[in-house]
């Protein structure tokens, strides 16, 4: 699926749009389960396994930030990443041997639905080597009105940047770091079945969303299969016991095998603690760990 100067720009820049990754058909499917999904959401009252509440939810206008772990809720989900055009790319970009992470369907609602503040997702949870991506399919036609996905190109191969905030892990930078360099911020807008790609260590964020549109994207984390978690949020199968953890293990293999010898890279790691107060999501991280916010002031 990727040309060579795609995977090669991937490399240089820590990220990538791919147009068209899925078909009409899919993309049709993808939204009428998520459609159903926030209709069901009308009846929850607090954020829960399942949803995570934005401020101003109710039955009669359902505000999410994020539909959780979307492969779990629904089979499609999981199907499509194995056997799609998401599934060439994720085996251009690592190789044979995969597994997924998490995934997440981040959904801003329109009219303020949240920013997501700077960051590398690499803080959240360090592997043994840093062969990690995101994919970010877009639902819906992502602009620079409906909260796009922001990214700071080439990030992903310098400086870890301080994610603390009030001596807590806050998942999000300082606005006010020197290393945050805002003048090479690139906004990803596509149309509704592109897909943005980006590096675990890559810098990036969203603003949020001020269009009176909802912005979808359904976000795929994976990771090449000789990355093993040393801490953070893939690692709560250290918890699990031998058993469950190799079925866990299997259970999240999106292609090839799970590798039993995990790579060690030279990458920076940093632990991802103290635990914030509510470390429930990436936008419970942010907001209580009192993250300073960069996009109150660039809008
Ligand atoms: O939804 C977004 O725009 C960004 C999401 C993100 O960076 C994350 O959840 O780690």
């Amino acid at each position: 699926m990727l040309t060579s100067e795609q995977k090669e720009f991937y490399e240089t820049n820590g990220y990538l749009m791919v147009e068209n990754v899925v078909t009409p058909d899919e993309l049709a499917k993808l939204r009428e389960i998520t459609a159903a999904l926030i209709e069901a959401s009308r009846s929850v009252t607090e954020s829960n396994e399942v949803y995570d509440l934005d401020r101003g939810h109710s039955a009669e206008t359902p505000r999410l930030t994020r539909i959780k772990i979307p492969h779990k809720r629904d089979p499609y989900f999981w199907e499509l990443l194995r056997n799609s055009g998401i599934t060439e790319v994720l085996n251009d970009l690592l190789g044979p041997d995969t597994t997924i992470l998490t995934s997440k369907l981040n959904t801003k609602a329109p009219g303020g639905g949240a920013a997501v503040e700077w960051h590398q997702d690499w803080m959240f949870y360090p592997h043994t080597n840093d062969d990690l991506l995101a994919f970010g399919l877009m639902l819906e036609d992502v602009d620079e009105d409906n909260g796009p996905l922001m990214v700071v190109p080439g990030t992903h191969r310098g400086p870890l940047l301080d994610h603390r905030a009030n001596g807590v892990f806050a998942g999000a930078i300082d606005p006010d770091d020197p290393l945050f360099e805002k003048d090479k911020i690139v906004t990803l807008t596509g149309k509704a079945g592109s897909m943005t790609v980006h590096h675990s260590r890559l810098l990036h964020g969203s603003a949020p969303n001020v269009s009176d549109r909802p912005r979808f994207i359904l976000f795929y984390e994976c990771a090449k299969a000789d990355a093993w978690p040393i801490l953070g949020a893939s690692s709560y199968f250290h918890a699990l016991g031998q058993r469950k953890f190799w079925e866990d293990v299997q259970d999240r293999t999106i292609t090839g095998k799970p590798c039993l010898t995990p790579r060690l890279k030279e990458v920076p790691v940093e632990m991802p603690l103290p635990p914030a107060p509510d470390n429930s999501s990436i936008f419970k991280t942010q907001e209580s760990a009192g993250a300073k916010s960069a996009f109150n002031r660039m809008m």
